[in-house]
């Protein structure tokens, strides 16, 4: 049934007090400098948004991207908030972050909201989005094979506690033989074979990585075809090098299920789409191997009622975030009550994939009210029921959906 007003009022003040633990998010410690993306004109060309705005932008895809970032977030503005109602979940999450720093787009024109973002000292800044998205602690993905940051692991830094390390492997999975030069020319000796000397090899990396940045979790993102077990690069270094790995370090590996990349390859990082994913390769993973722990997130919709049920058959199983294309209220609600009602609170309602620091206010503002709703009618059931709940096991309840059950489930902090 659904919850009385009260009800919802109750539980939505305390899941907004309760901090959250964001466990999958693409933002970087401080000590990166510009790779923490913040701002106006970052969080209008987040890919969320390139992709909404391509359906109806004037110029070619081409002429988008030969610009510079100011003149496509113009374009974007223009497109989706000016010549349109900015009604998708994305557009509404930029007007949130804004209203909640306390800015006005219906008096302030972008050159206004961009000199505000200019003015803000960095650190002021990402303290103060923090503490209005009431967020305690962030997980980055943070890839051996970018370019971009694997310098500056190398060269070790002071680390802002606040900003937890999860080892991202795509490459090495996805593109094996693509993989190998890039593996000897950082030392280890691999070749094409799929031979104990390499497992011995990545191994080697998995752990250097795993010790240097100090990484809670190992993850890949899948596309729908992945198979397991099968004849495959993939299926053969998950077997003998992740899986291993994961129990030698007592480390979890994530499984992000379902997405098809380059799908319109012209959008660029806005080109990737959904597929549904079998799986029976998830079923296989959670079954051969007991004492390793999973985790995962699937992208298709037709796939969360299955992913569900597979947590249900196996604890080392958790299932976390309403990812991507199934962030908006709609299916994180239907997902969200789905996991409720099978799972009790044993499982991470969301992460934000947040790519700009300032967009963890809005992603973690919506998400909350899903959460709250959806914990708000459970608990209207268990009153009709004869168990009313009291304040102290709504509090624990939003700290388990908000990161303890996750930090249970890791067995750390
Ligand atoms: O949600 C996103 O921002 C996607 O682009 C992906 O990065 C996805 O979350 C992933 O981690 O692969
Ligand atoms: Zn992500």
């Amino acid at each position: 049934m659904s919850a009385d007003a009260l009800l919802v009022e109750r539980v939505e003040r305390i899941v907004d007090a309760t901090p959250v633990h964001d466990i999958h998010t693409h933002l970087y410690d401080p000590a990166f400098g510009s790779l923490l993306l913040s701002g106006i004109d970052d969080l209008l060309v987040y890919h969320y948004l390139v992709s909404e705005s391509f359906r109806h932008l004037t110029l070619p895809a081409e002429s988008f991207w030969a610009a510079d970032k100011i003149t496509q977030a113009t374009h974007i503005w223009d497109a989706l908030f000016v010549r349109h109602s900015p009604v998708s979940e994305a557009c509404r999450g930029v007007l949130t972050v804004l209203h909640r720093l306390g800015l006005d787009p219906r008096r302030n024109d972008l050159p206004s909201l961009r000199r505000w973002f200019a003015e803000q000292s960095p650190d002021t800044h990402l303290e103060r989005v923090l503490k209005i998205a009431n967020v305690a602690s962030v997980c980055m993905t943070n890839s051996p094979f970018d370019d971009a940051e694997r310098p500056l692991w190398e060269r070790g830094f002071t680390r802002d506690p606040r900003f937890i390390a999860a080892l991202r492997i795509d490459p090495l999975l996805l593109d094996w033989h693509g993989s190998i030069p890039r593996l000897q020319s950082w030392g280890y000796a691999v070749t094409r074979e799929r031979n104990p000397a390499n497992v011995g090899e990545v191994r080697r990396f998995l752990a250097d990585w795993t010790r240097r940045i100090d990484a809670r979790y190992c993850m890949v993102s899948l596309p729908p075809e992945f198979a397991f077990p099968a004849d495959t690069d993939a299926a053969w270094l998950i077997e003998h090098a992740v899986l291993p790995h994961g129990r030698e370090h007592g480390q979890a590996f994530a499984l992000m299920l379902g997405v098809k990349r380059a799908v319109n390859p012209a959008l660029q990082l806005a080109g990737d789409g959904v597929g549904c994913s079998e799986l029976g390769a998830l079923r296989h993973l959670c079954a051969a191997h007991p004492d390793n722990r999973f985790m995962a997130t699937c992208l298709s919709r037709e796939n969360q009622h299955e992913l569900v049920v597979l947590a249900r058959k196996f604890p080392h199983l958790h299932p976390f975030g309403c990812w991507w294309f199934t962030n908006t209220p709609q299916l994180a609600t239907e997902i969200t009550r789905m996991r409720l009602e099978l799972l009790g609170t044993s499982f991470t309602p969301q992460h934000s994939d947040a790519r700009v620091l300032d967009q963890l206010v809005y992603k973690w503002a919506h998400s909350r009210r899903v959460i709250a709703r959806c914990l708000a009618d459970r608990y209207a059931d268990l009153k009709e029921s004869g168990w009313p709940v009291d304040d102290a096991e709504i509090h624990r309840d939003a700290r388990e959906l908000l990161g303890g059950a996750f930090a249970t489930f890791l067995g750390r902090p």
